[in-house]
């Protein structure tokens, strides 16, 4: 018998897309992107690959116990011993310390389902713990894009249709936002023409009018110098400057500062450039800016992401058709926060703080050799959504942390490079195995993800193993745990559904099988320019001093290449590498360098090279183009499956300027990772 479900993919990635699968006798044989919704009505190639990646031979469908954290001393046990030697350690814990800090939980966005707040749910339940918050990704941005406007807004992503000029600014949607590309060819079909900003001549800059090849990290001062000539020629907006901005007199007092002479000599963008791309912008209208990931990961990227959005208000480009930033919104994102308000057993004393229960420890995402130095130190860490081995900084302080850590859990459906560091690894099902929720923060769908197979062996959803866990943990030390365990999975969601439902015009998320919804955000943000600032105003960046322009500028003078690791278009994040059905798509890793860099030390095509810095060395082969700059080198992320070391082990922990405003803690600066190179 073939059935047909509605499925989501739940990856961290705008285009959320709907799935229909088909499924026979109990086997997925099928899936295809769901015609319903006109955005993503087809998938990227990891998205078809996901048939082969849940039966993929890789996957990890039992609890597993491992015999000494790295040994591969791997023993599979049931849920039965997995949950109830879990729990007694949670209960030795707090019995030890009177208190749960010495507990730590790192999560990220590996699925995007709602469930996956169960995990937060579950931590709150139980007391106080210490949480590793923030964001790896777009804490930055987020927080560069609150101070700026007062909360961080987007137009529809078809918006972009509309635009004259669309700028690509540290982004490479060619090979991450692939559903977009339609859009953009579109606008250009219509007359639109393309920039793209980026040190790399990228497959999206590669179908550019113009490419501005910028060294990286350097996005602020190219921003100063546009916005000097849109000021100096008079290609500014008066009436949205005077009456919806606040600080551009100030603005404007540094700009008449800005030497242009000097910002081509930071740059290497000559002025003639800078002249004919301001111009251009501010000649167009409407002009729309897309930032992506590639300049909120570097030490300035929060100033520079708040000048280039300068540019936007400046020309009178805000709360426009066609106009505004592209970048993400989690106002999409508003659920009743039924997880993150469960009170810990017995607690009357809490504060209120973001809708979440406070009182946890926070250190932001990523920093893991701080985490080692915490007081209570910490004896138990768990793992979900997150491969932090591979994709946090620094590898090797991730491993050491978790190596000196008494029990680390890991929830995954592989065996990562995190994982292997566990002393237990929980089995999760695939997104076709229960029922869900997504909604995305990019195009606002929301859509349903159906239970289409049962779960693979013994894999459950995370939800069903904190639930699981609660229910354990109770029967061990009664009042342990306040989870409300008697609540069913789809009871769950429709109480985080709650305030959705008038968004979306239904009454059951069930209603998203057959219908497309959108959450009902305007389709073109800050039409009324009413910002939600303190002044309710535009605000232009104060704090921003001339002459400051080498905020960071790494160790050059020891390490004189500068390290860029981007995204492939085969893989997700660490994601896909290690399963087998990618194999052979996902090119080979190499490090992308200029010729006259393998002629300086005496590499040709394919030929080994070291890379090194402070932190590790690795060798990989060559890759000669003269479309690379001469200063950066680059490999592309998720690549190395079969490869003995983690790339991150070289990416140094640098913070970015923001990122406190959306996350408790600074962004993270990938990018700003200074190498050196020698033939191996
Ligand atoms: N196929 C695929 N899609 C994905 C992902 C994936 O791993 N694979 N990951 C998802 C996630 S988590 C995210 S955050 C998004 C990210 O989506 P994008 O923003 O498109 O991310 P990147 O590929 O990191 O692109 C960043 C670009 O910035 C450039 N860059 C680096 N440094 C600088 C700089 O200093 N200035 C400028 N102007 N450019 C710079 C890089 O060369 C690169 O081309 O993609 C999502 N989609
Ligand atoms: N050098 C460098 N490092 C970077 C970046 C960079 O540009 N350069 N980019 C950064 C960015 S933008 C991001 S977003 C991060 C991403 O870093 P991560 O969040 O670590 O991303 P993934 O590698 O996708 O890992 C997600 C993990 O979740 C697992 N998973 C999937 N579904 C589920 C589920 O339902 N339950 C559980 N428990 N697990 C599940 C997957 O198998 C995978 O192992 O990386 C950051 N790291
Ligand atoms: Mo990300």
């Amino acid at each position: 018998m073939e059935l047909t479900y509605s499925n989501v993919c739940p990856s961290d990635c705008r285009a959320s897309c709907r799935i229909k699968t088909k499924v026979r006798n109990g086997k997925i044989v099928g899936i295809k992107g769901d015609p319903l919704d006109e955005y993503t009505k087809t998938l990227c190639v990891k998205g078809y690959a996901q048939l082969n990646k849940v039966y993929a031979p890789d996957r990890i469908v039992h609890p597993m116990k491992q015999n000494g954290k790295g040994t591969g001393r791997w023993e599979q046990i049931s849920w039965e011993q997995a949950l109830t030697e879990i729990a007694k350690k949670l209960i030795a814990v707090k019995k030890r310390n009177n208190n749960l800090f010495p507990v730590c939980l790192n999560k990220y966005l590996g699925n995007m389902g709602l469930l996956s707040k169960s995990i937060e749910g579950f931590f709150n339940s139980i007391g106080f713990i210490t949480k590793m918050v923030g964001s790896p990704c777009v804490a930055t941005g987020v927080s560069a894009l609150n101070l700026s406007f007062g909360k961080c807004k987007k137009p529809f992503p078809e918006d972009m249709l509309n635009a004259d000029l669309i700028i690509i600014w540290g982004g490479n949607p060619a090979w991450t936002t692939t559903h977009q590309m339609r859009y953009i060819f579109e606008a250009r079909e219509k007359g639109a023409k393309l920039v793209v900003i980026d040190p790399v001549l990228t497959a999206t800059a590669a179908r550019s009018d113009f490419y501005i090849q910028i060294k990286p990290g350097r996005d602020l001062e190219l921003a100063l110098g546009i916005a000097k000539v849109l000021l100096d020629e008079d290609l500014i907006d008066r009436d949205f400057l005077i009456g919806y901005s606040n600080g551009w007199s100030e603005f404007k007092a540094l700009l008449e500062k800005v030497d242009l002479a000097q910002i081509e000599a930071i740059t290497d963008i000559s002025v003639v450039e800078i002249r004919n791309l301001a111009r251009l912008i501010g000649n167009s209208k409407p002009m729309t800016i897309w930032l992506g990931a590639g300049v909120q990961h570097t030490a300035t990227g929060g100033l520079a992401f708040r000048v280039i959005s300068a540019l936007s208000a400046m020309t009178g480009n805000i709360g426009v058709s066609g106009g505004n930033i592209h970048y993400a919104t989690f106002e999409a994102w508003e659920f009743a926060g039924e997880f993150a308000s469960i009170k810990p057993a017995g607690t009357t004393t809490s504060t209120e703080n973001k809708g979440e229960v406070h009182g946890h420890r926070y250190i932001g995402t990523g920093r893991f050799a701080e985490l080692m130095f915490l007081e209570p130190p910490i004896d138990f860490l768990w793992v979900a959504y997150h491969n932090p081995v591979a994709q946090a900084p620094d590898s090797n302080a991730v491993k050491k942390a978790l190596d000196s850590i008494e029990t680390v859990v890991v929830a995954d459906q592989f065996l990562t490079s995190t994982a292997e560091l566990a002393d237990y690894f929980l089995p999760v099902a695939s997104h076709y195995e229960y029922e869900d929720i997504v909604v995305s923060y990019w195009h606002y769908g929301a859509a349903i993800n159906q239970k289409a197979i049962e779960p693979l062996g013994e894999s459950r959803s995370d939800f069903e193993i904190m639930r699981e866990l609660a229910i354990k943990l109770n029967k061990l030390s009664p009042g342990f745990s306040s989870f409300p365990v008697k609540r069913l999975a789809s009871d769950w969601l429709n109480l985080e559904m709650e305030p959705q439902y008038p968004r979306l015009g239904i009454a059951d998320y069930h209603e998203l099988i057959d219908h497309y919804r959108r959450v009902d955000l305007a389709e073109v943000p800050w039409q009324d320019k009413k910002f939600m600032t303190p002044s309710g105003k535009y605000e232009f960046p104060l704090e921003l001093a001339l002459g400051n322009n080498d905020l960071y500028v790494g160790e050059t003078g020891i390490y004189p290449f500068r390290l860029l690791r981007t995204r492939n278009f085969a893989t997700h994040n660490s994601q896909y590498r290690v399963s087998v059905c990618m194999k052979g798509l996902s090119e080979k890793t190499r490090v992308l360098l200029h010729p006259e860099i393998a002629n300086l030390i005496g590499v040709e095509e394919g030929m080994k090279v070291k890379i090194y810095n402070q932190l590790n060395e690795i060798v990989l082969p060559a890759s000669l183009s003269k479309s690379m700059p001469t200063d950066i080198v680059v490999v592309y992320l998720g690549c190395e499956f079969e490869q003995e070391f983690e790339f991150n082990s070289i990416i140094a922990l640098v913070d970015t300027d923001l990122g406190e405003e959306y996350a408790d803690g600074k962004g993270l600066a990938f990018n700003d990772t200074y190498v050196n190179l020698v033939r191996a």
